[in-house]
């Protein structure tokens, strides 16, 4: 391959050419030069590029309300909508891969609630919004994101946010962004 690997510069058609000398018979006598022998073309395949899924349009389980906030991605944002179980899933349906998935959150100070993030309802991550650095409502300084990194995933899977509020810190939740790894080994 040019440059000893494939990749997707070397994508497109190629030419397989028999040079005059090179290949002989058992009686010494050399293959006539083809400059077309055969052809084949490269046809790899790239990374799926990033993409974010905002958590308000996922489908509502249980307890959370959709909230408009012009200081979230997509000037919305999940939050807690009492006290209880808060549960939103959603239906993953990119390539089948290795991802690291960012949640973006406001993690106020005035509250230390829980989530869990379950793939097909195993739990792939349990955190308690402790970080508390900024504010007591969603603003610059409350937001931040939490990766979780090498999460396996097919098309069908179903990723499911669940998580119970804290003081007055309602679990606003404002996305999912999800960031190609590497292919799913086989
Ligand atoms: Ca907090
Ligand atoms: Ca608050
Ligand atoms: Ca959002």
């Amino acid at each position: 391959a040019p440059g000893g690997s494939w990749d997707l510069a070397d994508n497109g058609a190629y030419t397989v050419a028999l040079l005059a000398d090179e290949v002989f018979d058992t009686g010494g006598n050399a293959v006539a030069a083809d400059p077309a022998l055969a052809g084949f073309t490269a046809d790899t395949v790239g990374p799926p590029p990033s993409f974010r899924v905002e958590a308000e349009t996922f489908q509502i389980v249980s307890g959370f309300k959709i909230k408009n906030n012009n200081v979230a991605s997509g000037d919305q944002y999940l939050q807690a909508g009492g006290n209880g179980e808060q549960r939103a899933s959603y239906t993953f349906s990119g390539a089948e891969g290795v991802y690291d998935l960012n949640l973006g959150y406001f993690d106020e100070n005035d509250g230390q609630s829980q989530m869990s993030l379950l793939v097909n309802g195993v739990e792939v991550d349990n955190f308690i919004w402790n970080v508390d650095a900024g504010g007591k409502l969603a603003n610059n300084t409350s937001f931040v994101e939490r990766t979780i990194t090498n999460v396996s995933l097919s098309s069908g899977d179903e990723i499911e946010i669940v998580g119970t509020k804290d003081g007055s810190e309602p679990l606003r939740t404002d996305y999912l962004d999800f960031e190609f790894v590497d292919w799913l080994l086989v």
